[in-house]
């Protein structure tokens, strides 16, 4: 009798300060959208997407938490729960990117080495507003030893190969081949939509 493996699930949770594009690159990512009107997120926002690698599918959960400060005692747990941390800042506000090493260290703090952490430099297509250099950010990420990429929500610069990177890094995925990444596609999507989840209660409700 054929038996069926369990789908893969890989946790992600979304770090950096208010208004860098978290939720917009998350948007971007599973809608192909983008809005210009800044909403901030409430609590945690929690969206779930499949993605078939070549011949294996994996299940991203992605955790989107909100910038604000009055939030911040809820972000811990999720760090904890997440395999991936996707750390944003603005390009075009360089103390959006200073606070990337407290988020760095909280992750670490949390997680230590067990944990893929990617830098992420969002609003590259403010290029007159820029304040932090490609370079900078590289260079920073290597330092501290995570993977970096730029991006832009708004024009959908970077989203994909981002997502894909991430993908590549996981456990279990170091075979893929770059070229074959390419065939990857975005199948299926879900989203609890704009709703504060309680971190005693994460994933309760989610049948993902
Ligand atoms: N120009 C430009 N604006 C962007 C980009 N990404 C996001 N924005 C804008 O920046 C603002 C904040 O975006 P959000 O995605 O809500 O930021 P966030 O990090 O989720 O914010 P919090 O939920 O408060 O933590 C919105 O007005 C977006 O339209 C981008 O790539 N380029
Ligand atoms: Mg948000």
């Amino acid at each position: 009798m054929a038996t069926v493996s369990p789908l893969a699930k890989y946790k992600l949770v979304f770090l950096g300060d208010q208004s860098v594009g978290k939720t917009s690159i998350i948007t971007r990512f599973m809608y192909d959208k983008f809005d210009t009107t800044y909403q901030a997120t409430i609590g945690i926002d929690f969206l779930s997407k499949t993605m078939y690698l070549e011949d294996r599918t994996v299940r991203l959960q992605l955790w989107d938490t909100a910038g604000q400060e009055r939030f911040r005692s809820l972000i811990p747990s999720y760090i904890r729960d997440s395999s991936v941390a996707v750390i944003a800042y603005d390009v075009a506000n360089r103390q959006s990117f200073l606070n990337t090493s407290k988020w760095i260290e909280e992750v670490r703090t949390e997680r230590g080495t067990d944990v893929i952490i990617v830098l992420v430099g969002n609003k590259t297509d403010l290029v007159d507003k820029r304040q932090v250099s490609i370079e900078e950010g590289d260079s920073k990420a290597r330092e501290l030893g995570v993977m970096f990429i730029e991006t832009s929500a708004k024009a959908g610069f970077n989203i994909k190969p981002l997502f894909r990177k991430i993908a590549a890094a996981l456990p279990g995925m170091g075979s893929l081949s770059s070229t074959k990444q390419d065939d990857m596609v975005d199948v299926n999507l879900k989203s609890s939509g704009n709703s504060y989840q309680n971190p005693d209660q994460k994933g309760g409700g989610c049948a993902c």
